[in-house]
């Protein structure tokens, strides 16, 4: 970036001029997503400015979301993603969430099978007989977007054989007369360690959404213990709150 550049380049003060070039590199191409910003001192030098101002615009992009600083190895440019949003009144499924913002669901399945409960699985699915356990492990993918993994756990006398579920487990529950009417779910933030970090396509230490869902039969019965985890930049959860009766 040579002064002249900068000059032209927008209105106002030095650092807006800056991050407005540095905008119109990313939106005409010229910095691609995934592409390092060289170091701010280098940028300073070239431009005939101080270290200060460009700072001050690349802060400003950071804010904004379109860069990123990673510890130790630089400020990239950031890939832009679609943030879905989820109502959390709602007791829709994964499947029927992404159709109806007109995305694709697909999954990549990481564990389909049977296997002896643990502690907690025989706790939160009152299996107390020794029954198996189906576990279902999946990328939830929305179009091409990575956007959660989820790690649910059913008993194996609801779900006999968790093979069968191709697409969507809860149109797999529906056809046994299984699907859930009630469910209970609690949401917190984490970070997203290395290797599912690997598999949603991001760093490892990003923020996460670390959700638990205890879903119900009418009868009372749980049906499926679920634990997820969403890319926090990728999805908001959404509550229409009313006044207290
Ligand atoms: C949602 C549920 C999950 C359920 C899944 C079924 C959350 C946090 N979790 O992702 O508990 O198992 O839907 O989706 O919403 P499917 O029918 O598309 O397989």
């Amino acid at each position: 970036l040579a002064p002249e550049q900068l000059q032209a380049a927008g209105t106002g003060p030095l650092y807006l001029k800056l991050r407005q070039a540095i905008e119109a590199a990313i939106n005409g191409g010229r910095l691609k997503h995934g592409d390092a910003l060289p170091p701010e001192r280098e940028i300073a030098d070239s431009a005939g400015i101080s270290r200060v101002t460009v700072r001050k615009a690349v802060d400003d992009l950071v804010e904004a979301g379109l860069l990123v600083r990673r510890h130790g190895s630089g400020t990239f440019v950031v890939k832009p993603v679609q943030r879905v949003e989820q109502s959390l009144s709602l007791l829709t499924s994964f499947t029927e969430d992404m159709a109806r913002r007109g995305l694709k669901a697909s999954s990549r399945w990481l564990d389909r099978g049977l296997h002896l409960p643990s502690p907690e699985e025989a706790m939160m699915l009152g299996l107390a007989g020794g029954g198996l356990v189906a576990r279902l492990e999946r990328l939830r993918i929305a179009n091409d977007l990575p956007l959660a993994l989820e790690r649910a756990s059913l008993s194996a006398e609801v779900m006999p054989d968790p093979n069968a579920v191709a697409g969507s487990l809860y149109e797999a529950l529906a056809l046994s007369g299984h699907r859930p009417v009630r469910a209970v779910q609690r949401i917190s933030a984490c970070n997203i360690r290395g290797q599912d970090a690997a598999l949603l396509g991001v760093q490892a230490g990003d923020a996460g959404l670390s959700i638990e869902r205890i879903s119900y039969l009418a009868s009372g019965r749980v049906v499926e213990f679920t634990r997820s985890l969403y890319r926090a930049d990728a999805y908001d959860f959404v509550a229409e709150l009313t006044l207290p009766q």
